[in-house]
């Protein structure tokens, strides 16, 4: 039987990309009836600096924005990471089945590191591992995620794979990335070649799920494009990454893709685009935001929510850690 895990991390404020990339694919696959656990990935924020305070903060927001955008914590299973101390015990594990040259590959960890690697946190690059962890921890099968996360499900077939031949089982499953609908890659506002992120540096550069209708208006008003008006099919949008991010992103508000946002578009110039898509975008964000502001204030319940989850969650983690931990031949007595 199917089970989905999947998670976000607190970082900062929710991204548009993060909605449509992946918590609007958490709502969808919850409301198909299938089991759904998803979680606050609070350890891995901390791989690169989080004050703490915004830490806490963030943590709740991101609760609030699961609830907000639908998420139901009767239906499905919402907690924040660190409270499953069973993650990080698998991820022990996965560290000495994982490769360092399988991490060293990643594009995840090139892009946040930089050119000091030798300066970045030893848990920036074991990041893989702690997802493996996160996803096998529950014998999931389906990991909802955005394009960017690709490589990392890769790296978690590769770690349940080597372990199941290392120790001679079928224990872990082979989970499959569930990458769909119109929005895998939502892009920066100021620069079509980069993604839309929580951590750039630029707040023109994303829409987040607090901005009220005024913000998103501008942001969309002063979005990078190009002169010419908007193609008719989707093949002139090719070399046009600016166009084609603004584009998708009116597909995916819209429910629909590239071919079918410009059959209601094709032809029109930004002037008029624009301020539909800014129409669209605060139609389909606000109640989410008007929501996520209600939530915020009562962080009690919030923190009463994600405890409620977090011992559902290792209701499941813990057996499958117990048996992982007698494969491997760890003395429990
Ligand atoms: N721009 C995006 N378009 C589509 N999907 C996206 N996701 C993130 N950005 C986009 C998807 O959102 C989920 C949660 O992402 P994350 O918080 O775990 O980390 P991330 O991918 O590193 O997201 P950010 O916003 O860029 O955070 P920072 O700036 O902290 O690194 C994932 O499924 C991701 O694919």
């Amino acid at each position: 039987t199917p089970r989905v895990f999947s998670g976000v991390q607190p970082s900062g404020g929710l991204t548009l990309g993060n909605y449509l990339g992946a918590i609007r694919r958490f709502v969808d696959m919850q409301n198909d009836g299938i089991e759904t656990i998803y979680c606050m990935v609070d350890l891995h924020a901390m791989t690169v600096w989080q004050e703490p305070d915004a830490l806490r903060r963030n943590t709740r927001e991101l609760a609030a924005g699961y609830l907000a955008a639908g998420l139901d914590p009767t239906r499905s299973i919402l907690f924040n990471q660190s409270q499953v101390p069973e993650h990080t015990q698998l991820a022990w594990i996965f560290n000495c089945v994982a490769r360092m040259g399988w991490m060293q590959r990643m594009t995840q960890w090139k892009d946040k590191a930089g050119k000091n690697q030798q300066n970045a946190s030893l848990g920036l690059l074991a990041y893989p591992s702690l997802m493996a962890a996160d996803i096998l921890v529950y014998h999931a099968t389906h990991v909802p995620v955005g394009e960017d996360q690709k490589q990392h499900i890769e790296l978690t077939r590769d770690i349940a794979i080597k372990f199941n031949n290392d120790f001679g089982v079928d224990f872990f499953p082979i989970t499959e990335p569930v990458i769909e609908g119109a929005a895998t890659r939502v892009m920066s506002l100021r620069d079509g070649t980069r993604k839309m992120s929580k951590s750039d540096p630029s707040d023109m550069a994303r829409i987040n799920l607090t901005d009220d209708a005024d913000a998103i208006a501008n942001k969309i008003r002063k979005a990078r494009t190009d002169p010419e008006p908007l193609p008719s099919e989707p093949e002139g949008l090719a070399a046009r990454a600016e166009a084609r991010n603004l584009v998708n992103i009116y597909a995916a508000l819209s429910d629909t893709d590239l071919a079918g946002a410009l059959r209601e578009v094709g032809g029109k110039q930004f002037s008029e685009f624009k301020p539909m898509l800014a129409d669209l975008a605060v139609e389909k964000l606000a109640p989410i935001s008007t929501e996520m502001s209600r939530l915020m204030e009562q962080p009690d319940e919030i923190d009463r929510i994600l405890g409620d989850g977090a011992a559902r969650a290792r209701d499941i983690a813990a057996p499958i850690l117990a048996k992982t931990y007698e494969i491997v031949g760890l003395l429990r007595s």
